[in-house]
């Protein structure tokens, strides 16, 4: 117990700032929306920032209108929390903002964090950040409430894909039914995140889909999205969240990739993948992320990217180098 109990007195600062992540997902926010709600009813002055769109998936999120993508005057001496980045670029344009605090506590459960900040909570075995921010809540004293476990119960089912991924754990589930017992209906949560999508986005999916290619042996699957795929659809990039699941959950594939293109000569590629470490092959191309999803923007012709990163998951392959032993 205590293993994030702060190293200095919370009542030192009376502003505190929570950043998270570009392109934010289930668990950015609602880690984000969770921790700034439990330091509001401590009396704390907070301030919620993502320098990016929201997805609009979230809007139902209690707090969610007062995350900002601009940095208000900071008074006196300022706290920064940074949650679910493994390194402080993630933040984007904030990233000089940050670095100019007081103090820094550096929340994540990413395995390629480069342990920035004046104080780590960063544990890989965790599912997501809500996990930690759970225990982190409980380790100093934070109290719950309904919207707060909502906003942890999405961070959680984000991450975990509802609770079927791989990072799974006993203690994932044991905060799950907590947070269920604060009054968060599953179903609601189920129905907002996982099924529900606007029009723009199957059509953007039909686009991607057509674009489908594999590998002889079928071990990969790949996707080519242009930009003005979404353009022509009225789509936005949030909107290829979970594409990939598609291409990585083909029987035959061990990892899928989703290569976006964008008109500034940049591809953002996505990784998924069964059992192959593709946090390794995202870093040796300068990303990072997590063993089995990870990603990493790479500038050049599309075709040339394309080849290049296919080489370097084939080169993986046939070094037969899986996470656990191929049966
Ligand atoms: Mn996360």
């Amino acid at each position: 117990m205590n293993k994030y109990r702060l190293p200095f007195n919370l009542d030192d600062y009376h502003s505190v700032y929570i950043f998270t992540h570009i392109r934010p997902d289930g668990d950015a926010i609602g880690s984000s929306l969770a921790l700034g709600g439990a330091l509001k009813l401590e009396g704390k002055k907070v301030e919620m920032l993502c320098a990016d769109e929201i997805p609009a998936r979230y809007s139902f999120l209690p707090g969610i209108k007062n995350i900002k993508d601009y940095l208000p005057p900071l008074e006196g001496k300022g706290l920064a929390f940074v949650l679910d980045c493994n390194d402080l670029q993630r933040v984007g344009y904030f990233q000089g903002a940050v670095s100019k605090f007081d103090k820094i506590v550096n929340i994540d459960h990413h395995i390629t964090n480069d342990q920035f900040g004046d104080v780590q909570f960063v544990d890989a075995a965790a599912s997501s950040t809500g996990e930690i921010i759970f225990q982190f809540m409980q380790d100093n004293g934070l109290q719950l409430n309904k919207d707060i476990s909502l906003n942890l119960y999405v961070a959680i089912a984000s991450d975990t894909g509802s609770f079927k991924y791989n990072n799974t754990t006993p203690l994932s589930l044991r905060i799950a039914a907590e947070l269920l017992e604060e009054g968060v209906s599953p179903s609601l949560v189920g129905r907002k995140l996982f099924d529900e999508y606007p029009l723009s986005t199957l059509l953007l999916l039909r686009d991607a889909l057509s674009t489908v290619r594999f590998d002889s042996d079928k071990k990969i699957v790949w996707v080519n999205v242009y930009e003005k795929m979404l353009q022509s659809n009225k789509a936005k990039s949030a909107e290829l969240d979970g594409f990939i699941n598609y291409l990585r959950n083909v029987e035959e594939a061990e990892v899928g990739v989703l290569f976006y293109h964008t008109d500034q000569g940049k591809t953002k590629i996505g990784f998924r993948s069964k059992n192959i470490d593709v946090a390794a092959i995202a870093q040796s191309l300068g990303g990072g992320g997590h063993a089995r999803a990870a990603g990493v923007t790479i500038p050049g012709k599309p075709e040339t990217v394309v080849q290049n990163v296919l080489q370097a998951i084939s080169v993986k392959l046939e070094e037969n180098d899986f996470l656990l032993p191929a049966k």
